[in-house]
């Protein structure tokens, strides 16, 4: 079976970011990729690289297992886990950590981002953290990594890494390729429309959470920063907010962003505002009713220890076997 595998950190609440640039395309990607069996996870293991509560980690784990499952994927090609449950992704890590080099970990631009804004102590969970995800994806042996624009970097160091071992041991993973969206890779700030719409971000008004009430969606879209100028056209460098709302619009509704300028052409942005508003509520009135519908439901725990079964059975076996490969104990006869 072919495999596309991607994952999400439990690191906060759910943003429309996150939502149109990795959750939504999946279930697009689910409909191109009808031969697929996706793997998508909770990538907690990766968000302890960062100090976190205890509280706060369960809870979040438990929101965006119930926010993926009511994102409308179909549940037939899913299986959705979570990683720590899955020891061979921390074995897996080790393993590659012993192919990964301190300068390849050293430019990894999202290390120095991370670095830069931790107060106390940088981990070295933090510096190794991108060996930690070649293993998630080469586990699978995965043919597709969908993932936003950010990850890029990550996913070289992928390749690069399956590709070193292929040619020290006989092609023994998958090269992955990443899969990133053109419209939607990179959902942008609504206070401050040149930073990526993060989770993390101090700003509440910053983002959309996918549970926020409507009159909260509604509000932070009025209010979203744009330019004095008036004209509803596609322009990231000079017209970073209304692209950024053009984007938002054309990611959900899959109009293209020719098709939005034109519709548009005449009108204010106070009314280009609310149709974004209203495509947003739309978009996320469902989802939220199936959240709520699953957030304490048997239902749930009974799909993530499926996908968990999945998952381990995998990756139990193509660690196993890379141990042996590598000349890790002891020679089975
Ligand atoms: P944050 O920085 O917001 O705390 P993160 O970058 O650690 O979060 P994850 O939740 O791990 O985000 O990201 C899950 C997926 O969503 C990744 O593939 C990432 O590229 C994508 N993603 C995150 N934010 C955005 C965004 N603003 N626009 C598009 N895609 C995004
Ligand atoms: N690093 C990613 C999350 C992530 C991931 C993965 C994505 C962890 N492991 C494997 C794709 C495949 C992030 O921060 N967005």
């Amino acid at each position: 079976m072919k495999h596309i595998v991607s994952g999400i950190q439990p690191t906060g609440s759910l943003n429309l970011g996150t939502y149109l640039g990795s959750i939504k395309n999946f279930v697009k990607l689910q409909d191109t990729y009808t031969d697929h069996h996706f793997l998508l996870f909770i990538a907690d293991l990766h968000a302890i690289t960062i100090p976190r509560e205890k509280a706060f980690l369960r809870k979040t784990i438990k929101e965006l297992s119930a926010l993926y499952l009511a994102a409308g994927l179909k549940k037939e090609r899913l299986s959705l886990f979570i990683q720590s449950e899955i020891e061979a992704h921390s074995q897996m890590a080790y393993l590659l950590q012993c192919f990964t080099y301190m300068g390849e970990l050293e430019r990894m631009t999202q290390f120095k981002e991370k670095a830069q804004k931790q107060e106390k102590g940088v981990t070295a969970g933090l510096f190794t953290y991108p060996s930690l995800m070649a293993g998630d994806i080469l586990l699978y042996d995965a043919e597709y990594v969908p993932v936003g624009d950010d990850q890029k970097q990550h996913l070289e160091l992928t390749r690069d890494l399956a590709e070193r071992v292929n040619n020290r041991f006989d092609d023994f993973f998958t090269v992955p390729k990443p899969l990133i969206p053109e419209v939607g890779a990179r959902i942008m700030s609504l206070t401050e429309p040149n930073k990526k719409m993060s989770k993390s971000d101090e700003n509440v008004k910053s983002r959309i959470l996918l549970l926020d009430d409507e009159n909260i969606i509604r509000k932070r879209i009025m209010s979203a920063v744009t330019d004095s100028d008036q004209t509803i056209r596609f322009d990231k460098e000079n017209k970073p907010g209304i692209s950024n709302l053009m984007t938002i619009m054309s990611a959900i509704t899959n109009q293209s962003i020719e098709t939005i300028e034109a519709s548009y052409k005449d009108a204010t942005y106070q009314t280009f505002k609310q149709s974004v508003a209203d495509v947003v509520v739309n978009e996320l009135a469902p989802i939220k009713a199936r959240y709520n519908a699953l957030i304490n439901s048997k239902e749930l725990d009974a799909f993530l220890d499926e996908g968990a079964e999945y998952a381990r059975k995998i990756a139990m076996k193509k660690v196993m076997k890379f141990n042996h490969k590598i000349g890790l104990g002891r020679k089975r006869k």
